[in-house]
């Protein structure tokens, strides 16, 4: 008897223990599986009666890695309100392309009227696009670029000439050097990039590119992905530092690597900005680097403008019309240095 309440106690405490282990491991697996995936995006859905006379609109945007990208999400909320006349379906793809396909496919089966996007790279979007097109829905890409075989894809785009300021930081470079006396000196620069593939990556270093390679003596070091972040950016420039004393030059593609990529600098104890030992370059001109502008700890800072949000509103309203609209739309963007910095952050609102 004893044996057989033995055997009992060890078949059940055998059972509640595999059911203990099971309840630990499987959501411990779950949250391992999601994490990987990078967790699964739920799309929002359309509810079932939506107001008639608002447009429904389906906006995918990659992700949230920076400041700009908070400045260009709200432009665009703040502009397809339901007071204007909207139903705005927001998702955010996290930087991963495969979200975006997933939340344009989700717009697509839900019937929305316009899908909006931000692609996070140029390639990849032909399929999904065709699928929007064949369903009848008009697309407008807005800040980034896609590069689809077939232009008639998206009805309109929206952004800003990526190239152009890559060549605008290299005018700005020339014109500082000559100032300085240096036009014949030995350069030697660093370029952060930001995510590979993506127009703001490809233009900014193609325009600057072209500039750099009419001075010989200009040197590029290395041009390394920081991926537009802060962390990623304060990671290798650290590795920079280490390996680079002799660099002069921080091209850095947005203001989040920048940030970064300064306190890397000053835990090194290298000076930097005007008077320093690295002259810095940045692109977007947010607030709070413009700040760092007018203290002359960025040299320059080549604006990124992501008050897209209105022009968005304004392709529908047309398109709402029958109106024609044009194919490409590129918002205006100003250079800034110590000199106006002060005048144009008073009235910026990111
Ligand atoms: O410069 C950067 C952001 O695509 C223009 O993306 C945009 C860039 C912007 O993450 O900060």
């Amino acid at each position: 008897m004893k044996r057989a309440s033995e055997i009992g106690k060890k078949i059940f405490f055998g059972h509640v223990g595999i059911c203990i282990i099971l309840l630990c491991v499987i959501p411990v697996l779950f949250i391992g599986y999601s994490l990987f995936r990078g967790f699964d995006i739920k799309i929002e859905q359309m509810p079932a009666e939506t107001e008639e006379d608002l447009i429904v609109v389906g906006f995918s945007q990659l992700g949230s890695e920076s400041g700009w990208r908070t400045a260009h999400t709200a432009s665009i909320q703040q502009a397809l309100t339901k007071d204007a006349g909207y139903f705005l379906i927001f998702n955010n793809a996290r930087q991963m392309q495969d979200n975006q396909i997933k939340a344009i496919r989700s717009f697509i089966s839900q019937r929305v009227e316009y899908i909006v996007f931000a692609p996070v790279i140029e390639d990849g979007w032909d399929t999904v696009l065709q699928e929007a097109k064949s369903a009848g829905i008009p697309v407008i890409v807005t800040d980034r670029m896609v590069n689809v075989q077939d232009e008639s894809l998206y009805t309109a785009w929206i952004g800003t000439d990526a190239k152009e300021e890559g060549k605008k930081a290299g005018r700005w470079l020339e014109d500082y050097l000559e100032q300085e006396g240096r036009q014949s000196e030995k350069i030697n620069i660093v370029v952060l990039k930001g995510t590979v593939g993506s127009t703001a990556e490809i233009g900014r270093t193609k325009g600057f590119g072209e500039i750099a390679a009419q001075h010989g003596n200009w040197h590029i070091l290395e041009s390394v992905s920081a991926e537009f972040t802060a962390n990623k950016a304060k990671e290798v420039m650290r590795s920079i530092l280490q390996r680079y004393p002799e660099m002069d030059v921080l091209i850095s593609q947005n203001d989040d690597m920048t940030m970064g990529a300064i306190e890397a600098m000053q835990e090194a104890g290298i000076r930097f900005g005007e008077g320093g030992d690295v002259t810095v370059i940045s692109f977007d001109a947010t607030r709070d680097a413009l700040e760092l502008v007018k203290e002359g700890r960025i040299n320059v800072n080549v604006e990124c403008n992501p008050v897209q949000g209105v022009y968005v509103d304004e392709i529908i309203q047309r398109l709402e019309k029958g109106e024609p609209v044009e194919k490409y739309y590129v918002v205006e963007e100003k250079v800034f240095t110590r000199e106006n910095a002060a005048v144009f952050l008073e009235g910026r609102k990111y």
